[in-house]
């Protein structure tokens, strides 16, 4: 453990195939450097699958099994009830590791089946905002404005004009008993919250920033502070859902989207016009955010 609190064991090491800067591999890092050596991984296709090697090449130091698209949470429900077969009561964390594509779209049902069944497994989308491996097609979780290979800037089409999925209010209303969002640019912040969904009994989840210089068109080592401007604009907000009671854990929402914003190429085409609009959208869903914190303490 560093002074910080952060724990120096690395399960991701060296081998892997990520781009340089690319916050995939930083989010498994972390959820890893918590849970420990006594974790199983199950993964879809997406990059992650790209990055980690194929069979019997792999930069992960812990079991990892790869899954059908669809399936993630599905394939976690398995492993969790086989290891409960087969008697093993050593504390096994089961860990479903999937993209943005892979969570709030095709993914989604399996979500909601192996929450309802209660599964003990820790779900962790990393969000990097589009379908990377299959060439950056939007997903749900494309934000507003972006321009990627399904929404190319044309004649014929055009940007995202739609906000992002919102994936904590789906799986709150599930009554999860614990979700969070993290962002690797808050390392404290995102140690803590895994530590609460591993002490967590059911399923828990985690929603991770996970920048993507590749698909976002930006200089690699500009990522950590890509993902500062996210959380201090409110695109991307730090809070935590426990047992339906909301807490905000970075609340120094002082920059414009416009800062974030115009250092990326999916959004050099926006107007300034349509970046205001962004703007009203983030801060009514800050408000919103607050407010729902404000009812969790009464
Ligand atoms: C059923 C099915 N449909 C489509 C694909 C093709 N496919 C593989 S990876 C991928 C993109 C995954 O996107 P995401 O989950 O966001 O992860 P990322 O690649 O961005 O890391 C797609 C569409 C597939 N493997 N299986
Ligand atoms: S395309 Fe993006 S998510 Fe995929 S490996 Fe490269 S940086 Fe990472
Ligand atoms: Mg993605």
């Amino acid at each position: 453990m560093n002074r910080a609190g952060i724990p120096i064991e690395e399960y991701v090491c060296s081998g892997h195939s990520a781009c340089p800067g690319c916050g995939a591999l930083l989010v498994l890092r972390y959820v890893l450097k918590v849970l420990g050596k006594n974790t199983i991984v199950t993964s879809p296709a997406c990059c992650f699958t790209a990055i980690a090697g194929m069979f019997p090449d792999t930069c992960m130091e812990v079991p990892l099994l790869y899954n059908a698209f669809e399936t993630t949470a599905a394939s976690a429900s398995g492993i969790e009830a086989a290891l409960k077969i087969k008697g093993k009561k050593d504390n096994t964390h089961v860990v479903a590791f999937a993209g943005d594509g892979g969570t709030a779209d095709i993914g989604l049902q399996a979500i909601s089946g192996a929450l309802e069944d209660g599964h003990n497994i820790i779900y962790v989308c990393y969000d990097n905002e589009a379908y990377m491996n299959t060439g950056i097609q939007s997903s749900s979780l494309t934000p507003m404005g972006a321009t990627t290979t399904t929404n190319p800037i044309g004649k014929e089409a055009g940007w995202k004009i739609t906000p992002k999925k919102n994936m904590m209010d789906i799986l709150v209303a599930h009554n999860i008993k614990y979700a969070a969002t993290v962002n690797p640019s808050y390392p404290i912040d995102f140690v803590k919250k895994v530590e609460k969904a591993k002490a967590t009994k059911g399923f828990s989840y985690i929603h991770a920033y996970s920048v993507c210089p590749t698909g976002w068109r930006y200089q690699p080592e500009l990522g950590l502070e890509m993902g500062r401007l996210a959380t201090e604009t409110g695109a991307f907000p730090l809070y935590e859902v426990e047992n339906g009671k909301y807490n905000i854990t970075y609340k120094k929402k002082t920059k414009n989207v416009l800062e974030y914003y115009k250092l990326q190429g999916r959004f050099r085409h926006l107007s300034e016009d349509f970046i205001n609009d962004v703007q009203a959208y983030i801060d009514q869903e800050w408000q919103k955010l607050i407010l729902k914190e404000e009812c969790s303490k009464k």
